[in-house]
């Protein structure tokens, strides 16, 4: 990870290397998080971020369900993205909301522990490697299944869901392998460690539906895209094997943007990038980039002002780091 300057936390920009945290924090010892995963392009020139509205709004709703109050409204959270990208000056980046409970008392009912929000960005390149994009991963199913909608909200972007993510790419990675693909309790294929699924079986794209997944920004898009190519989609369960004897399949999400899948558990699915797949990409990586004027309404111009009120001086609640 490439260090910028600045850290964005409860309003004020801290020097990366000072944006650290107690080590009591609540959100630490229980996962008591939300975050969120956007990217901005460099469009001519300038900082344009993907569907920035989805995600702000995602980030807040993931926080209602955690019964966290972030203190911020959604049109200062998104003028404290903007100004997080503009004062590290970058043009393209991964960018990194987090709200976590803080410390105050420790035990699983959280009482005294403030909510604390950073925003972090930085320069991301491909998630699974820029070979991937081209010639796709090579994954495996997980024996870790993704969470049963009664165990941990899914919904929620919740850092403690993470968990099993984790433990599902370290397994996939123990086996010299790029990704893991996880199965829903009942075991149909639900999603990545950190991304969602689609298979393309005799020229239509199936994803698992909502229910069971993250609902993600991209796999939104990558809907709208396929529809508006005259491609079927179906928001459908499909099982393992099914996956098996697709014709393609791909992973999508922010950080991953579309990034093929050839082989999974050793069986390969397409020799590298098969032809919907690589027609998605392309048409995923132009219009993020702003080379299509059909997808505009999901491109964010962050406006540099230095007029913007989010900074110091409008902190809107009380915190005890300052
Ligand atoms: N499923 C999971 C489990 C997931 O983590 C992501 C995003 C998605 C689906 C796709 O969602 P969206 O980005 O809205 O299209 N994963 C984020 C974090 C990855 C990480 O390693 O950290 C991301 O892509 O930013």
């Amino acid at each position: 990870m490439e260090p910028v300057d600045y850290i964005w936390m409860d309003s004020e920009l801290i020097e990366w290397d000072d944006a650290e945290v107690h080590a009591l924090s609540h959100g630490l010892h229980y996962g008591t998080g939300v975050f969120e995963g956007i990217r901005a392009y460099e469009v001519n020139g300038e900082p344009v971020v993907f569907r920035l509205e989805e995600h702000v709004e995602r980030f807040m709703d993931s926080a209602k369900i955690m019964s966290m109050d972030l203190g911020y409204s959604k049109k200062e959270l998104t003028e404290a993205i903007e100004k997080t990208i503009t004062e590290n000056n970058l043009k393209s980046c991964y960018i990194r909301p987090l709200a976590f409970r803080g410390h105050g008392s420790l035990g699983v009912n959280p009482k005294n522990n403030p909510i604390r929000v950073i925003i972090a960005v930085w320069p991301w390149g491909a998630y699974l490697g820029e070979e991937a994009l081209e010639k796709g991963v090579e994954t495996q199913t997980a024996s870790w299944n993704r969470h049963h909608r009664n165990v941990m909200p899914t919904k929620a972007k919740a850092t403690g869901n993470y968990v099993n993510s984790v433990l599902a790419k370290q397994a996939a990675a123990r086996n010299g392998l790029d990704e893991a693909i996880m199965l829903t309790p009942e075991g149909y294929v639900a999603e990545g460690s950190g991304e969602n699924i689609f298979i393309v079986r005799d020229g239509e794209l199936i994803t698992p539906p909502k229910k069971d997944v993250l609902e993600g920004v991209t796999r939104d898009s990558i809907i709208q895209i396929a529809e508006d190519k005259g491609y079927t989609v179906r928001e459908e369960e499909f099982t393992r094997d099914q996956l098996l004897r697709a014709d393609e399949a791909f992973f999508c999400g922010t950080a991953a943007e579309v990034t093929p899948i050839r082989e999974v558990d050793g069986k390969e699915i397409s020799d590298g990038r098969g032809p919907i797949t690589e027609e998605i990409q392309s048409t995923y990586m132009n219009l993020v980039r702003g080379e299509n004027s059909e997808y505009m309404e999901w491109l964010h111009k962050v406006e540099r002002s230095e007029e913007r009120r989010v900074g110091k001086e409008c902190r809107s609640r009380w915190s005890p780091y300052h």
